[in-house]
């Protein structure tokens, strides 16, 4: 079965903007779990305050979580990642972890311990850390090598927390460059990266990119993606479209830079990914509740049409043919020989004419227009 899944908080996005109030009602986390059930999806995720409001009294958690639970033994559906809401409350206006107030550090800390526990009951794999108020509007205001420190030190005590438990959790974090902040800490998959190499149990930590947070940046989310894995980092992903760099759109996958996520698919299918293909969209605040659904099945739709475009792009001979003639086969093998010195390195290669080298054409151009013909369906 294809492992595609949702958040709570996009089917259930009731479509309150900066600019306007909600165009839709509320939607019961049961409702969201049939529903989805029917539509063929597999899991399910949340945040804790999308299950259980924000201040809830223990009757209230108990009735919430019992509903919920009944409802995906009913449907067979899965909570493969839980996430935790440090950015909605006013509390955490300066951020969570990296709060210049210590009280709101320690608050923001015990939260996600808290949350931890219902995760691995639920069984859930993956924790999801987006520290979308870990940031500043103004440089004046934030030390961000302390501020880099306390993350630090809450990663690494939210790890060691899930291990004395034995929850065997793995946690990924969401970079992305702006909003709500004017400017997020670890805002793209390379800060993100770099910073895990720091952290005490770093083998348990990767990323969960978002497509339309790196292509915020203006960055290439396919490149991105293809560190991830290299590095062995890609434990989720955020599966949605944007139009570029400006505000977070969280369109339907396909929706945004469509070319993109052909590659995109292509490299999942084929690079070795094997997690959840988790779908972090909003359906558009023009939506009526028939409307939400058919956007949540127009993700999985789409994606099953760029499996099966990139598939046949990979199995065209004439691919084939111009993916050797560009040279992919070649960029697979290593550039010394086996047990080539480097004294022989050196010396090597004496007729080696630069200029001719120059002459040589990749073909690239052909290759990416069989790669768009291929996705419109034209061969
Ligand atoms: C929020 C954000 C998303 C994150 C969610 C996880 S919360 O909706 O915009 O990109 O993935 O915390
Ligand atoms: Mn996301
Ligand atoms: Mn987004
Ligand atoms: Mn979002």
């Amino acid at each position: 079965m294809d492992k595609f899944s949702f958040g709570l908080w996009t089917v259930g996005w009731q479509g309150r903007d900066p600019f306007g109030d909600a165009t839709r009602p509320e939607l019961e986390a049961p409702v969201a779990v049939r529903k989805l059930a029917e539509l063929g999806a597999w899991g399910i995720t949340f945040h804790d305050d999308d299950l259980i409001p924000f201040g809830a009294s223990a009757a209230e958690r108990d009735r919430r979580l019992a509903a919920f639970r009944a409802a995906l033994d009913e449907t067979g559906l899965v909570v493969p990642m839980v996430t935790t809401n440090l950015f909605n409350h006013p509390v955490f206006k300066d951020g969570g972890f990296t709060s210049n107030d210590r009280s709101v550090r320690r608050f923001a800390l015990r939260k996600v311990l808290r949350n931890l526990e219902l995760a691995a009951e639920l069984g859930a794999e993956t924790i999801v850390l987006w520290g979308g108020r870990e940031g500043s509007e103004t440089d004046a205001g934030k030390d961000v090598r302390a501020a880099l420190e306390r993350y630090r030190e809450a990663l690494d005590t939210v790890a060691q927390y899930s291990q004395d438990q034995g929850y065997g959790l793995r946690f990924a974090l969401e970079p992305k460059p702006n909003e709500p902040r004017g400017d997020i800490l670890l805002p793209t998959i390379g800060h993100a990266l770099g910073f895990i190499s720091t952290l005490q149990h770093h083998e348990l930590f990767g990323v969960n990119p978002e497509v339309g947070h790196e292509q915020m940046a203006g960055l290439n989310f396919v490149h991105g993606i293809a560190q991830a894995l290299y590095q062995g980092k890609l434990f989720h992903i955020d599966l949605n479209g944007q139009k570029g760099p400006r505000y977070d759109q969280d369109l339907v996958f396909g929706h945004g830079d469509l070319l993109s996520a052909f590659f995109l698919v292509d490299l999942l299918e084929h690079g070795g990914y094997e997690g959840p293909r988790h779908f972090d969209y909003k359906p558009l605040r023009t939506e009526d509740i028939d409307g939400v659904w058919d956007s949540a099945a127009a993700n999985m739709r789409t994606y099953k049409i760029l499996r099966e475009r990139a598939t046949a792009f990979r199995a065209d001979p004439e691919v084939q043919e111009a993916l050797r003639y560009s040279g992919l086969e070649e960029l697979a093998q290593p550039t010394l020989s086996a047990g080539e010195s480097i004294e022989d390195f050196l010396k090597a290669d004496a007729d080696f004419d630069p200029q001719k080298a120059g002459e040589r054409g990749f073909g690239f151009v052909r290759l990416s227009q069989l790669a768009l013909e291929h996705l419109l369906g034209a061969r």
